[in-house]
C-alpha cells in the first residue's frame, strides 16, 4: 500500500480541502440531482460536491427530495442530466446548451436570484460542471454566474510510459501507480484519487501502459491479465475516464499464435478481431489501441512491406464494431543515421511517412503527432505534420513529463510552450489555420480529434516529484478542454487552489512559473538547437552527447559556427514541408525568428540576431542570465517562508536549490564548450573557464 504521510498538503494537489476562510453561500449547502439514481457519474458528482462543501465549511450539503415536477423550493445546487431537470429550468438549460457542440458540455445557471443550476446533456458534463463549481467555491467566485463550457477537443488524455515492473520510462516522480512486479497490482484508493485529479481538469481518457510495449504487458490481451485491466477501468469509469491499452504490434507472433502479424493476412486480421471481441467483453468501454509501431526498433508493417494505414485500419476494423479507436504515433523515423551525411533529416521523417497517407486511414484512426518534429524539445518549431494532413483524424501530443525540460528537478511551467504550439497558425487553409483548430477535427470537419500528453506522475506523495509540476498536469487538462486560455491564468488558478488566497504567494508562485520555461531554456541548448543531454537519460549537458550517434540528433558546431542547415536552398529541404508563409519565414535568415535560428541555419558565431546580439554573445548572456533567473526563484519562494506549511515549502526549496547547482553546471558547460570552439570571449567580460 502506498504510505501518504497524514496531512501531507501536496497529496491534495489542486483538490485541497482546508476549511475555507470566508462563509459558504447558502444555497451551496443544499443539492438536489436529476437523473438516474444510480448513475455512476451523477453519484460521482453529487460525491465530490458533498465532499467539497464538507472540507469548505464542516458540514455535509442537504439532500433535497428529487421533484421532477418542479424547481427546488428552496435555494439549492441543482446538478443533473438536461433530459431529467423540472420543466422551467429544462428550458432554460436548453437554450444555453443549444449552441454547446459537445454532449460533455454543461450549464451552470441561476436559479431564482441564489440557487444554482448545473446541467448537461451527459452524465460526464454534469460531472465537469459541479468540478467547475467546486472551483469557484474554493476561488470565492459567486457560485451562479450564468456560464457554457463545451470541451474543444473530443479526446482529452493521458499517455502513461508505466511498465509492468513499476518503473515508468521517462518518470521523475517514483513508480507507477497501476503496477508492481510484473502485474497489475495497485492501490484502489490512491488511483480514484488520481481519477479524481484527472477528472477535476477533464481528462476522459488514459493509456494505462508505456507504448514501449514489452513482453509482460504484450500478455495484456490475455485472459490471464484482462481481468487486472478491467479493475482499473472500473476505478476510472466513474470519473468519465476511458481505458487505453498500448499494444504490440506484433502481439499475434510474440503471444505464440500465428506465425506473422502481417496486417493484410486474413488469419492477422481474425486474430485482432477475436482479440478485440475478448477485451469489450470485459471492459464494455473500452477506448481502444495506442499503437508505436516501426518506431525505435519497435515492431509495425513495414516488417512484411504494408504501410501505416495498413496496420492502423487493420486494427480499427477490430475496434470498430465496439466503439474503439486506434491512436497509431507519427514518431516514425530512421534511428539509425549517419552523422556524416549532412543532406538526411531527422526531423523531415514524420512528414514524409504520413503525408503522402492522408486520406487512407478509416475515421476511427487517429494519427498522434509530437508537438515537434524531433522530441519534445525545449524549443522546437511545430511539426509541419498538422498543416500536411487535412483527410485524417489527427491527434496532438505533447510531453508532461519533463524529460528534457528538467526532469522534475527543474521547475519548468509548459503551459506557455503549449499555447504557442496550439496558437501556431500553420495556414493549411489560410489564416487562422492553428493547431488547436487543427487537432480538434474542426478545421477539417473530421470525425475525432484531440490532445494527448505523456503523463508526469508516479507514487510519490506529491504524485509529481516536484510539487510545482502539478501545475503541468492541472494545465495540460485545463488546455486540452479550452486552448484558448491564458497560461498565466491557468497558474494563477493553480496557485490559488493550491497554496490559498494570500496575495503574496500567489504572485510569487505566478512568478516563478511564469519565468521558469524561459530560464530552463536560457541555460540548456541555445536558439533551438536542442539535444545538448546526456544520452540514454537525457539528464545534464553534455554538448556533444548526441553528435556522432545514430539518432539523428546535431548541431553541427565547429569553430566557425553552430545549427542545421534546414533550408530548401542549401540544406535538408525540411522548411517546405510548411506551407506559406511559414515556408518563407523559417527559409530565410533575415525573417527566421531567433529563437529557432539554429533549427533553422547553421550560422556564423558572429551573425548578429534580430535581437542586435551575436550568437555567441546571446550564448553567454542566456546563460549567465538563466541562472540569475534561478537564483531570483530561490529568494523570491524563500521570502514565503510561514506563509505556506513548511512540508510544501521546503519540498519546494529543496528542488529549487538543487536547480541552482544544475543550472550553473548547464551554464558552464556551455558557454565553455562554445568559448573553446570559437575562441571569443564574452563582451561583458563574465567569466567563461578556459
Ligand atoms: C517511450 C523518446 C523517449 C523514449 C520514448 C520515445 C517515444 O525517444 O526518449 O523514452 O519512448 O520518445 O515517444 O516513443
Amino acid at each position: 500500500m502506498t504510505n501518504i504521510p497524514e496531512g501531507d498538503l501536496d497529496y491534495r494537489a489542486w483538490l485541497q480541502e482546508s476549511p475555507l476562510p470566508r462563509a459558504v453561500p447558502e444555497a451551496a449547502r443544499r443539492m438536489a440531482v436529476y437523473g438516474p439514481a444510480d448513475d455512476p457519474l451523477l453519484c460521482t458528482a453529487a460525491a465530490e460536491w458533498g465532499r467539497a462543501v464538507r472540507a469548505a465549511c464542516g458540514e455535509s450539503p442537504a439532500r433535497l427530495a428529487r421533484d421532477p415536477g418542479g424547481a427546488p423550493s428552496v435555494p439549492c445546487v441543482a446538478m443533473g442530466l438536461l433530459s431529467a431537470m423540472p420543466r422551467g429550468l429544462r428550458e432554460a438549460a436548453q437554450a444555453a446548451l443549444a449552441g454547446a457542440p459537445s454532449d460533455e458540455a454543461y450549464a451552470i445557471l441561476p436559479v431564482d436570484g441564489q440557487g444554482v443550476a448545473v446541467v448537461s446533456r451527459t452524465p460526464a458534463g454534469v460531472l465537469y460542471g459541479v468540478f467547475h463549481l467546486i472551483r469557484r467555491l474554493r476561488l470565492g467566485e459567486p457560485l451562479h454566474e450564468p456560464c457554457v463550457s463545451s470541451p474543444k477537443n473530443a479526446w482529452r488524455m493521458l499517455d502513461h510510459w508505466d511498465n509492468a515492473d513499476g518503473t515508468i520510462e521517462r518518470g521523475y516522480a517514483g513508480k507507477s501507480l497501476f503496477y508492481r512486479g510484473g502485474q497489475i497490482d495497485f492501490d484502489e484508493g490512491r488511483v480514484r484519487d488520481y481519477a479524481r485529479l484527472l477528472a477535476s481538469v477533464g481528462v476522459n481518457a488514459i493509456a494505462i501502459n508505456n507504448v514501449n510495449v514489452h513482453e509482460t504487458e504484450t500478455r495484456f490481451l490475455t485472459e490471464a491479465h484482462l481481468p487486472g485491466v478491467a479493475r482499473l477501468a472500473d476505478v476510472f469509469r466513474p470519473y468519465g475516464i476511458r481505458v487505453f491499452l498500448s499494444i504490440n504490434f506484433a502481439s499475434p507472433v510474440d503471444l505464440g499464435d500465428l506465425p506473422t502479424a502481417d496486417p493484410l493476412d486474413p488469419r492477422v486480421e481474425d486474430w485482432w478481431r477475436a482479440t478485440a471481441d475478448r477485451i469489450y467483453r470485459h471492459i464494455p468501454d473500452f477506448g481502444g489501441f495506442l499503437v508505436k509501431a516501426d518506431s525505435e526498433f519497435r515492431p509495425g508493417p513495414f516488417t512484411y512491406g504494408r504501410d501505416h494505414a495498413d496496420g492502423a485500419n487493420m486494427l480499427a476494423r477490430a475496434l470498430a464494431p465496439h466503439g474503439g479507436v486506434v491512436i497509431w504515433r507519427a514518431f516514425v523515423y530512421n534511428c539509425l543515421m549517419d552523422w556524416r551525411d549532412r543532406r538526411a533529416d531527422r526531423a523531415r521523417a514524420a512528414y514524409d511517412h504520413f503525408v503522402p497517407l492522408d486520406g487512407r486511414f478509416l475515421d476511427n484512426v487517429l494519427i498522434q503527432i509530437k508537438n515537434g518534429p524531433m522530441d519534445f524539445q525545449v524549443r522546437e518549431p511545430v511539426s509541419p505534420l498538422f498543416g500536411g494532413l487535412s483527410a485524417t483524424n489527427v491527434m496532438l501530443e505533447f510531453q508532461i513529463t519533463q524529460e528534457y525540460t528538467g526532469q522534475q528537478r527543474h521547475v519548468c511551467y509548459l503551459a506557455p510552450m503549449w499555447k504557442e504550439v496550439l496558437d501556431f497558425d500553420t495556414h493549411a487553409r489560410g489564416p487562422g489555420s492553428t493547431v488547436a483548430e487543427i487537432a480538434s477535427g474542426r478545421l477539417f470537419g473530421r470525425p475525432h480529434g484531440g490532445v494527448a500528453g505523456v503523463a508526469n506522475v508516479g507514487d510519490d506523495v506529491n504524485w509529481t516529484g516536484h510539487s510545482l509540476a502539478q501545475a503541468n498536469l492541472y494545465a495540460f487538462g485545463r488546455l486540452a478542454w479550452d486552448p484558448s486560455l491564458d497560461p498565466a491564468g491557468i497558474a494563477r488558478e493553480w496557485a490559488r487552489l493550491t497554496y490559498g488566497d494570500d496575495p503574496d504567494v500567489v504572485r510569487t508562485v505566478v512568478g516563478i512559473l511564469m519565468a521558469s520555461w524561459p530560464a530552463y531554456e536560457a541555460y540548456t541548448a541555445p536558439l533551438g538547437v536542442g539535444w545538448m543531454v546526456n544520452p540514454g537519460h537525457h539528464d545534464g549537458p553534455n554538448p556533444e552527447g548526441y553528435e556522432y550517434s545514430k539518432w539523428g540528433t546535431y548541431h553541427y558546431a565547429d569553430w566557425r559556427g553552430v545549427g542545421v542547415d534546414r533550408t530548401m536552398a542549401t540544406g535538408t529541404g525540411y522548411t517546405g514541408q510548411y506551407h506559406e508563409p511559414m515556408r518563407s519565414l523559417y527559409e530565410h535568415l533575415e525573417t527566421c525568428p531567433d529563437e529557432l535560428l539554429l533549427f533553422f541555419h547553421h550560422v556564423p558565431y558572429t551573425h548578429v540576431l534580430h535581437s542586435g546580439k551575436t550568437v555567441i554573445q546571446h550564448i553567454y548572456d542566456a546563460h549567465f542570465d538563466g541562472v540569475e533567473a534561478v537564483a531570483w526563484m530561490i529568494e523570491a519562494w524563500r521570502r514565503l517562508q510561514g506563509r505556506i506549511d513548511p512540508v510544501r515549502f521546503e519540498r519546494v526549496l529543496a528542488r529549487l536549490e538543487d536547480q541552482m547547482q544544475r543550472a550553473v553546471e548547464w551554464r558552464d558547460v556551455i558557454n565553455t564548450y562554445f568559448y573553446r570552439k570559437c575562441g571569443i570571449p564574452d563582451a561583458r567580460g563574465l567569466h567563461i573557464y578556459p
